[in-house]
């Protein structure tokens, strides 16, 4: 089996997608997704310039060697761009090889461990009112867990707060848009939030919570600390992952359950945080984190540690994505959680899915490989259009992370 072509689709249904499409001579096509919020065109470029010919005539079935041709056999190693574009390669790889097989993903990787996967749903409010009133939504909808994000007195817009009352979407259109940031303000009102919170949806709800990387070590062990009463699920990114001893700080002064990482791009930003135990949940997903050849190696070390998934899955995530995370969930043991925010219906348009909600948990059908497809016609009415992430600014001007 040869691989004889391949092409990138960037579309934006409502927002900017890029699928890789891996074509082979037996007639079998891959898909994966290349998906980097903001950085779109990067990854296009590095796809169509670098990986695209250096694919072209080798066997598709080999994964593991394909998969070490792009990371060691080339000499810059590791970053977003390049491991969104593995990331993409491979997760197409894999798709090829179970429609080959004729079987789904997860039926190569270890098969079902669980027969549904578990998400958390998305609940965000200008103030606590409104934020508990969505609670009260999702939770009649039937979910079992939920992250929860509320606009901050005396801070503007909150990052995570959506504008429009269903669907959240974090970019905006053009130039990286200002948010401003006051972290003592924050840091006070988090701990009430969920006080009210906890009261009034009772125990047996998961609530979860994302920071953003906002908050320095010693802020997030006080934050992390005064949120132990309300048992969250977990934390996620407390501070930037990028100083990962950070983490030891949290550790010692607090045990309320960790996550990080929808911004690491390889196993090596997770030695530390596994190996010493400083974290509880794996955040980086299939198609930032090289595909389902390299998480299926970070699971696996996680493992031994009862390290849980817990992947990133916001809208910027394609559908593609969100299948090859469920066929992934479906197998591995140390399965924790799956975050879900639905994608805006046009989305449905392009893609054609293979899974369904139902009471919180989503279900995969049985389609051979992934199980996505793309309707290229349909993506063509959806043009690239250029979009942003935030920047974050103290009420000062100083630029802080988010
Ligand atoms: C968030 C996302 O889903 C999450 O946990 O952190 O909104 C994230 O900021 C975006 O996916 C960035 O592209
Ligand atoms: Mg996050």
């Amino acid at each position: 089996m040869k691989i004889t072509n391949a092409k990138v689709i960037v579309c934006s249904p409502g927002r900017n997608f890029v699928t890789l499409k891996i074509f082979t001579n037996e007639g079998i096509y891959g898909l994966g997704d290349a998906t980097l919020n903001g950085m779109e065109k990067a990854v296009v470029s590095f796809l169509e310039n670098y990986c695209i010919p250096a694919l072209i005539g080798q066997d598709p079935r080999n994964t593991e060697d394909i998969w070490h041709y792009f990371y060691r056999g080339i000499y810059w190693k590791r970053g977003s761009v390049s491991m969104a574009a593995i990331s993409a390669i491979d997760m197409a790889l894999w798709d090829i090889k179970g429609k080959m097989l004729k079987t789904p993903l997860y039926n190569l990787i270890g098969g079902k461990s669980r027969d549904r996967v578990l998400v958390y749903a998305h609940v965000n409010g200008n103030d606590p009112g409104e934020t508990l009133e969505k609670a009260d939504k999702a939770i009649e909808a039937g979910y079992e867990a939920i992250r929860i994000q509320c606009g901050v007195p005396g801070i503007s817009h909150a990052y995570g707060v959506s504008k429009d009352s269903r669907f959240y979407e974090p970019a905006e259109k053009g130039l990286p848009p200002v948010q401003h940031w006051d972290t003592s303000k924050y840091l006070n009102f988090v701990p009430h939030l969920f006080e009210k919170i906890r009261v009034a949806v009772g125990d047996s709800i998961h609530l979860l919570h994302d920071v953003h990387h906002r908050c320095t070590p010693i802020e997030a062990a006080r934050l992390a600390h005064e949120l132990e009463p309300y048992h969250l699920f977990w934390l996620e990114d407390p501070v930037s992952g990028e100083l990962q001893e950070g983490l030891r700080l949290i550790r010692k002064h607090s045990h309320t359950p960790i996550a990080i990482g929808e911004v690491f791009n390889t196993g090596y930003d997770y030695t530390t945080l596994i190996t010493e135990q400083l974290i509880d949940f794996i955040r980086m997903p299939v198609s930032h984190g090289g595909g389902i050849t390299h998480l299926q190696k970070v699971m696996a070390l996680a493992s031994f540690y009862h390290i849980q998934t817990g992947f990133h899955g916001a809208t910027d995530l394609s559908p593609v994505s969100l299948a090859a995370s469920l066929h992934f969930n479906m197998a591995v043991n140390n399965f924790g959680i799956q975050e879900y925010m639905p994608h805006n219906e046009i989305v449905n348009e392009v893609f054609k899915v293979n899974y369904h909600l139902e009471k919180g948990n989503l279900y995969i059908n049985d389609n051979p490989g992934i199980g996505v497809d793309i309707d290229e016609e349909s993506a063509a009415k959806f043009p690239y259009a250029k979009a942003s992430l935030p920047v974050n600014r103290k009420t000062d001007g100083t630029l802080f992370y988010w």
